[in-house]
């Protein structure tokens, strides 16, 4: 980055303290990871001159020979990750993938069913602050005090509602979802049946935990997350509606696609077809067992019953009378990046839950496993306990530093 350091010190600064951050902090937000070194290059490559509205060998401008490689290698390499019929790699993100699924295949005003975003689903699974809930009319369906869907009662939701689309996926739920039972209930009430598997699709790419692609009519996901791509989106279909979904991404949704980001996407893709991703895949599942055990150890409650993916929801308020907002204060002081996070029906407010949402895919892309991930249970429990101890949080902060340390991100990068 030595030209940016000479004409823009400013942000060059800003850029090199965020990676600082990154290499001495400990990243457990569910969302986030590291993308590789040959990710970064293509995503900050030339590609990004050049506008490419349309598809491979149908743009609406020209010079578009090298382009047309590139997306076309992030279709087929996607199509060969998930066994999907048909995929779009343009979506620049979740929230608009799934805006562009919604109006592919319904009217205004059609319903859909979705899960309640306090009990793990997301905003734009029908959340009223957001454009999609104006547009389409949402009802939100639940999980049981088990912590898992009680697929009778959805399908009698379903069957009472009628609606058009039956939507499931999630942001915080941690438990495996039966993909067969929603499409038989999509199937019964003749809705199209939809997953966003944003959080999930490095578990699934890896086949660590199964895949909804077989079942699902419309799958839409971010690249970013457990897949461990650029930030982006991407949308797949059966090819009944590919047509609907390539029309409603462009012209419909979006103007030219960022082809630096879908190169980004097919690098991300050809790594995760290679054995190491399904290691670190499965690597993920047993270092969130291990966080989950270790906490529930540490007197937590563990929000759902347990997990079977990349991500623990822990109720500290109820388990520690810490608000989620003072556990994500106390935790940042020690390096440790979570979020704030609502629990189901929680009676405290979005700004100050009772619960914190902490995941393991960035710390297992560093190599971390089970033995790092009980010292960070120790340091996560011992933050929370002692929110106020400005002295222990220093101490811990220390000791996550050290261990960061040990597990080095960007070796090979020249900044
Ligand atoms: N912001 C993402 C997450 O943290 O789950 C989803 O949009």
């Amino acid at each position: 980055m030595k030209i940016l350091k000479k004409q823009d010190p400013k942000i060059y600064k800003a850029i090199a303290g965020e990676l600082k951050r990154q290499q001495e902090g400990m990243e457990m937000i569910a969302s986030e990871n590291y993308v590789s070194e040959a990710v970064l290059e293509a995503i900050g490559s030339i590609l990004t001159n050049k506008y490419s509205e349309g598809y491979p060998g149908k743009r609406y401008y020209g010079g578009q020979e090298y382009i047309d490689v590139v997306e076309s290698l992030a279709i087929s390499r996607a199509k060969e990750l998930f066994g999907a019929e048909h995929v779009n790699v343009q979506p620049h993100s979740g929230a608009p993938a799934n805006m562009i699924a919604y109006s592919a295949v319904l009217q205004p005003g059609d319903k859909i069913l979705g899960m309640d975003l306090s009990h793990g689903g997301h905003l734009t699974h029908g959340h009223p602050v957001t454009l999609s809930a104006n547009i389409y009319k949402f009802v939100g369906y639940k999980t049981e005090k088990n912590g898992k869907i009680d697929y009778k009662k959805l399908e009698a939701l379903a069957i009472q509602e009628k609606p058009k689309m039956i939507l499931a996926g999630f942001s915080a739920y941690t438990r495996q979802l039966d993909y067969k039972k929603f499409a038989a209930i999509a199937k019964k009430v003749g809705a199209i049946s939809m997953i966003d598997i944003a959080h999930i699709a490095g578990l699934i790419a890896g086949k660590a935990i199964p895949s909804p692609v077989p079942y699902f009519d419309i799958v839409t996901t971010t690249t970013h997350k457990t897949l461990r791509g650029p930030r982006g989106g991407m949308v797949m279909c059966k090819e009944k509606y590919a047509k609907a979904i390539d029309k409603a991404t462009f012209p419909g949704f979006q103007g030219g696609p960022h082809e630096q980001v879908i190169a980004g996407k097919a690098v991300a893709f050809g790594e995760a077809l290679k054995p190491a991703f399904a290691k670190y895949a499965r690597q993920i599942i047993l270092n969130a067992k291990v966080l989950e055990l270790e906490l529930k150890n540490y007197g937590f409650k563990i929000m759902f019953g347990g997990t079977d993916n990349h991500m623990v929801l822990v109720d500290v308020f109820g388990s520690k009378g810490v608000t989620g907002k003072e556990a994500d204060a106390a935790l940042d002081k020690i390096g440790i990046t979570v979020n704030k996070n609502v629990i189901p029906d929680d009676p405290r407010s979005p700004m100050d839950p009772s619960g914190v949402r902490i995941g393991v895919a960035a710390v297992t892309t560093r190599g971390m496993k089970e033995k790092e991930i009980k010292k960070i249970a120790q340091w996560i429990a011992l933050a929370i306990e002692n929110h106020t101890d400005e002295k222990i949080l220093k101490v811990i902060h220390t000791d996550v530093m050290t261990l960061c340390k040990k597990f080095p991100l960007y070796k090979n990068l020249n900044w």
